[in-house]
């Protein structure tokens, strides 16, 4: 079975803008320009991201003008911040209606330590069996959260979410980072041969995030999925250029942030 994880890798890493906050968190993360998709689309294409991830609704409205110019990954699941159940995320978008809206790969997140585990297990085994029949890659959010779960960034639980990963036969692993270099290095490890993608998070100061961006691509992860980092800050493209070198290119965070600088004052 050939999986074509090559359609969201540049050199064997990537750089993916994820924009389905508007869902998961609501309108809350979004302002006047970044509430419009095309001009997340727009950064994505000019800042040449290695794939978008949006939900099907906006792949459906959006991608048609951008189709083939920028790697699509259709979010599978999805749930809003406005209920108060068990951490569950169901399947919204089926594989095949993923391929249809142009997918190079699909995402779930699984809740890891949820009282609704059995069923997230199931779904998501389901979504690797369809879309490894069509050769498409996984990307799981391995995301601890549940009643059992005091610290979702405790090393242990971010190793048995990057085990869990790999076990249920994920490509990619969409990962929270803990700040602790040494204790990542197992979490990576545990992940095998499942390449490990970074989270974002809250919006954070530039160099904080080249530094963490150059820390993580040292852990031996394979790089990042992030989105608010970029889409809420005023320069995303020259931001983006800085990750670039980073990430796909193997300098440090002081060589970055002159990119970065140089970059901004040209306007981008
Ligand atoms: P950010 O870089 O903006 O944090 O996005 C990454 C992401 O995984 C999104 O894909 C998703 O919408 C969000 O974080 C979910 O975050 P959480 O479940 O922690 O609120």
């Amino acid at each position: 079975m050939t999986i074509n994880v090559n359609k969201i890798l540049r050199n064997n890493k990537s750089l993916l803008l994820a924009y389905d906050q508007g869902l998961e968190h609501g309108p809350r993360d979004l302002d006047n320009k970044s509430v419009d998709p095309k001009y997340i689309f727009d950064i994505a294409l000019e800042g040449m991201y290695d794939g978008i991830i949006v939900q099907h609704g906006i792949a459906e409205k959006y991608y048609g003008s951008y189709f083939k110019e920028i790697p699509l990954i259709v979010k599978l699941n999805g749930k809003t911040s406005l209920t108060n159940i068990a951490p569950l995320s169901r399947q919204l978008c089926s594989v095949e209606r993923a391929i249809k809206l142009g997918a190079s790969a699909v995402g779930y997140t699984v809740y890891v330590g949820s009282p609704m585990e059995p069923e997230i297990l199931h779904e998501f085994s389901k979504v690797v069996e369809v879309a490894h029949d069509y050769g498409l890659p996984v990307i799981g959010w391995m995301y601890a959260r549940g009643p059992t779960i005091k610290n979702d960034l405790d090393k242990d639980i971010l190793a048995y979410g990057a085990r869990m990963g790999l076990e249920l036969g994920a490509d990619f692993l969409k990962l929270k980072y803990n700040h602790d270099p040494e204790s990542y290095k197992w979490v990576v490890k545990c992940a095998g041969r499942s390449r490990v993608l970074i989270s974002g998070g809250d919006k954070v100061e530039e160099l904080a995030f080249l530094k963490e961006a150059e820390e993580v691509m040292k852990l031996g992860v394979s790089g990042m999925a992030i989105g608010r980092n970029i889409w809420q800050h005023e320069k995303p493209l020259a931001l983006t250029a800085a990750l670039h070198k980073i990430i796909h290119e193997g300098k440090a965070a002081q060589e970055a942030i002159k990119v970065y600088e140089d970059e901004a004052k040209k306007g981008k």
